[in-house]
């Protein structure tokens, strides 16, 4: 059986996977999340790897939890430091010292050039089919699933004739809630507490319990979002927080779940389990916006896609690069660095990436309401057409106002064409890349 401790499971999984090939357990069974590197990706690939490696008849089989990130981005995502901390975050609150560090996760840095795909399996959570270079390297060695999305059917059935779906007792759920982390503690939850009763370990059930309960918190709005919260969430998070100590009164939890931590409380305070679910959902949320110890830099790839497409005369590839940024342009010039410093980050940021269109777009919170903006910045003649292109047949639509008296436009820089809007619309990177990309299309 691996390590019951969190921090020494994660050393015996990076050690699996990091060793030389010969010393590599084959094969390797491998749990990641999806490429956006969420907390609900993050979360239930940890939570998924630790609990199927201690699942009998699973437990002679350790699963490595793969942060589908690299190494150097983990701390772009302050949130999922506070989610293992295994404790309300507070300054000077002893409990936290009883978490695992960030950089104790593994991340796509660890995972060996020399992996061959046929020594592996993978199970996706968050996600059911691979994408980016994992996609072309393991897709076929993907045995299971626990998802949300809509399934895009490539993921083999439980003894369907691939080869690689042999084991009956891989996991193919697919169901629609609001956290994917909702999906693994149900798929668990038995497991969970058997292991709890076993082999007690107050100390790591902790963190594995705030490590379900950060997404599925985050995804549903603290379980008030009515259109986005299901059965299943609820559940999980009765299940999650008994381990804390806290007892439901609601249907979906057995109030005596995890006797084991409830009852080691010796004072008459029945609160006193360290854990508070608004205030937990608040930090969480706090630190997901909080974007000032970050750099230019930071900010604009911490939330990146992009989009390549071709012109309508076959001339030229354009290549699209969408930040999505949590706070607004007044924001970011107060806060991170002034208009020279917010141009040259995303100037470098670009150049970095070779795109020919850089967008950013922002949600304003303060400062004067709720308002969303969109910064364009064509660096080609064929990019700053696009751009123009998409203004022309959305600024109605879109209700585009141009931002901050046009301190950030340009239209002097030899090809290149720069503009930041206020849009009056909700929409997101999910609706206005697609508008971009139609007008990349159409010069
Ligand atoms: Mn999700």
């Amino acid at each position: 059986m691996p390590p019951r401790s969190l921090g020494a499971f994660l050393t015996a999984a990076r050690a699996a996977l990091t060793a030389p090939a010969s010393q590599r357990p084959k094969p390797l069974t491998i749990v990641v999340g999806n490429e956006s590197a969420d907390l609900d990706s993050l979360c239930s690939a940890i939570l998924l790897a630790y609990f199927r490696s201690h699942t009998p008849p699973h437990s002679a089989t350790l699963h490595v939890p793969l942060c589908n990130l690299d190494r150097q981005d983990l701390v772009l995502r302050p949130e999922l430091q506070a989610a293992l901390s295994g404790s309300r975050p507070k300054p000077n609150n002893n409990a936290s010292a009883q978490g695992v560090p960030l950089d104790s996760l593994i991340t796509l840095t660890e995972l060996p050039d020399d992996l061959a795909a046929n020594g592996t399996r993978w199970l996706l959570v968050d996600h059911n089919a691979l994408t980016g270079s994992l996609a072309k390297r393991f897709q076929k060695r993907v045995v299971g699933c626990i998802d949300h999305h809509v399934d895009e059917g490539v993921v083999p059935q439980p003894g369907e004739d691939s080869g690689a779906a042999d084991d009956k007792a891989v996991p193919h759920i697919i169901e629609t809630c609001g956290s994917c982390a909702s999906l693994v503690v149900d798929y668990a939850k038995e497991a969970w507490r058997q292991l709890a009763e076993q082999e007690p370990d107050e100390a790591t059930d902790r963190i594995l319990a705030h490590l379900a309960l950060a997404p599925i918190l985050i995804d549903t709005t603290n379980l008030k979002s009515l259109n986005k919260t299901a059965d299943v969430d609820r559940r999980a998070a009765a299940v999650a927080e008994s381990v804390l100590g806290v007892t439901s009164s609601k249907e979906g939890a057995d109030p005596g779940f995890y006797s084991t931590y409830n009852n080691n409380n010796d004072d008459d305070n029945n609160n006193n389990t360290g854990y508070d679910r608004t205030a937990f959902f608040d930090e969480l949320s706090r630190l997901k916006t909080d974007l000032s110890t970050f750099s230019y830099g930071d900010i604009l790839r911490k939330d990146y896609k992009e989009w390549r497409e071709t012109t309508r005369d076959n001339t030229t590839d354009l290549t699209a690069g969408f930040s999505s940024v949590a706070q607004g342009m007044g924001y970011l010039l107060k806060t991170i660095g002034d208009r020279e410093a917010l141009l040259e980050g995303l100037r470098t940021h670009a150049r970095g990436r070779g795109i020919d269109l850089a967008a950013v777009m922002t949600v304003q919170h303060d400062e004067g309401g709720f308002a969303r903006q969109l910064l364009l910045w064509a660096f080609t003649e064929k990019a700053a057409a696009a751009a123009k292109a998409f203004v022309t047949t959305n600024r109605e639509s879109l209700d585009l106002k141009p931002w901050g008296d046009g301190q950030l436009d340009s239209t002097s820089d030899g090809g290149e064409w720069r503009t930041c809007w206020t849009h009056g619309t909700k929409f997101s990177r999910k609706q206005v890349a697609p508008l971009v990309r139609d007008a990349m299309k159409s010069v």
